[in-house]
C-alpha cells in the first residue's frame, strides 16, 4: 500500500484528493497545522481511514520530522494561504507559506528521501495580467497580487529542484476550481450560500464586488485526479489543468439565483470595498497537454456545479441552522 502526504488536507482540495487516493488504495497521511480550534469538517467523514499529523509549511524541522517518520512514495503540497484579497492585506505571511513554504517541502524531501514524487499546487493566477489567451504551459506570467507573485516563486522553485536535483517534482496550473466544500470568502461560494439564504428567507441582499471578472471555473472533484496523474507519468512534467471555458461573474450570479427562480438584480449590490486594488479581468485555460498526455478530462459543467453548491448550501443549512459567519470579503 503506497504512503501519500497531503499537506492542506484540510482544505478543499485536500479532501477530495483524499477521498480519491484512499479510493485507489493509498495510504493517506495529512499534515494539519495546529489551531486553538480545529477544523477537520472537511475530512471528518474520513475519520479512521485518514491520518492527521501535526506540522507547519513555516517550521522546516517539522516537515523534515514528517517526511522521517511517514516515509511517503507521493507528497501533494496543497497547503498555501490561498486567499487573493488576504494577501493584499498579508503579503508577508503570504509569502512566507504559499512561496518559501514550497522550499521548505522540497528540502525536506532532498534531505529524506529524493525518490519521493512531488506535486505543487500552482495557479492561473501566476498568468494574472495575461499576455496570450488562452493560457498554455509556455504563457509567460503576469501575477497581480501577491499571491499570484507567491505562486510563481513556487512554481519556478518546484521546476528549479527538478532540474537542479533530479527531483520528480511537478508543478500543476490548475484554473479556478470550486465544489460545496469551497471556503465561503471566495466568489462562488459566496454567491451561492447567499442564495441559499436569500431562498430561506435568512438574507435579502448580497454585496460583491466585480461583476464583469471572467474565470475558467471547473469542479474540484475532477481536478484532484490530474493532481495524481501528474504523478504517475515516466518523466515529471507541468500541467495546466483548465476547462477551456470561461465565464463571468454576473453569469455565476444569474445561474446561480436562477437555479431558485430569483432575479438577481433584486438582490445583488455592488460594494466598491470587494473591489482589488489589481484585478485579474480574464482566465482561459488551454488544457491539451493534459488531454493529450495525462488522459484527462473534466466530467462537471460550470451550471451543473453551480446548481450543485446552491443545493448542498440550502440542505446545510436546513440541517444546522444559520451558520455562524456570513462572508464579508
Ligand atoms: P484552501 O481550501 O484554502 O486550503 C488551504 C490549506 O492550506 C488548508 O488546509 C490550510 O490549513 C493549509 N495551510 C495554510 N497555511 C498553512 C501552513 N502554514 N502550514 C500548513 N498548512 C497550511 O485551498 P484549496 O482551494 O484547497 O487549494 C489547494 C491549493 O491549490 C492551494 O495551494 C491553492 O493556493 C492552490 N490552488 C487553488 C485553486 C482553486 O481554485 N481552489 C486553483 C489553483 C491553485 P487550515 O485549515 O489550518 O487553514
Ligand atoms: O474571485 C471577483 C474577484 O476569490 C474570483 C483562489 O482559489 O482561484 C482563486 O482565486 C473573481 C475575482 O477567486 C467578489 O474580484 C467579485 O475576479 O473566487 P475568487 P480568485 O481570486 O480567482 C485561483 C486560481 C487561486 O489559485 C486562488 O487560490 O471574483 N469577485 N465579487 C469576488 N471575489 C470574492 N472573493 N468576493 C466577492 O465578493
Amino acid at each position: 500500500m503506497p504512503t501519500a502526504l497531503i499537506t492542506g488536507i484540510t482544505g478543499q482540495d485536500g479532501s477530495y484528493l483524499a477521498e480519491t487516493l484512499l479510493g485507489k488504495g493509498y495510504r493517506v497521511v495529512g499534515v494539519a497545522r495546529r489551531s486553538s480550534t480545529e477544523k477537520f469538517e472537511r475530512v471528518e467523514h474520513l475519520q479512521g481511514a485518514i491520518e492527521i499529523i501535526q506540522a507547519d509549511l513555516l517550521d522546516q524541522m517539522s516537515l523534515i520530522n514528517v517526511m522521517k517518520r511517514i516515509q511517503p512514495k507521493e507528497v501533494y503540497n496543497l497547503a498555501a494561504q490561498s486567499f487573493v484579497p488576504t494577501s493584499f492585506e498579508q503579503p508577508v505571511l503570504t509569502a512566507q507559506v504559499t512561496a518559501v513554504g514550497v522550499t521548505h517541502m522540497l528540502e525536506a524531501i532532498r534531505a529524506t528521501d529524493p525518490t519521493i514524487r512531488f506535486y505543487q499546487a500552482s495557479s492561473s493566477e501566476m498568468f494574472g495580467k495575461v499576455r496570450t489567451s488562452p493560457q498554455t504551459e509556455d504563457t509567460p506570467f503576469y501575477p497581480r497580487s501577491p499571491y499570484g507573485v507567491a505562486k510563481c516563486y513556487g512554481h519556478w522553485i518546484t521546476v528549479n529542484y527538478r532540474e537542479s536535483y533530479d527531483l520528480y517534482a511537478c508543478s500543476g496550473i490548475l484554473f479556478n476550481h470550486e465544489s460545496p466544500r469551497r471556503g465561503l470568502e471566495f466568489v462562488s461560494r459566496k454567491v451561492t450560500d447567499g442564495v441559499a439564504r436569500i431562498t430561506l428567507g435568512e438574507a435579502d441582499h448580497l454585496r460583491l464586488g466585480n461583476l464583469r471578472a471572467q474565470r475558467d471555473w471547473g469542479f474540484a472533484g475532477d481536478y484532484v485526479e490530474a493532481m495524481w496523474r501528474m504523478l504517475q507519468q515516466d518523466e515529471p512534467d507541468d500541467y495546466v489543468i483548465a476547462t477551456g471555458v470561461m465565464h463571468s461573474v454576473e453569469d455565476l450570479v444569474r445561474i446561480a439565483f436562477a437555479h431558485k427562480g430569483l432575479d438577481w438584480k433584486l438582490h445583488v449590490k455592488t460594494d466598491q470595498s470587494l473591489v482589488r486594488p489589481a484585478e485579474v479581468d480574464h482566465l482561459l485555460g488551454d488544457a491539451a497537454k493534459a488531454h493529450e498526455k495525462l488522459g484527462w478530462r473534466p466530467k462537471v459543467n460550470f451550471e451543473e456545479m453551480i446548481e450543485m453548491m446552491v443545493d448542498a448550501d440550502i440542505e446545510r443549512l436546513t440541517r444546522n441552522g444559520k451558520t455562524s459567519v456570513t462572508p464579508t470579503t
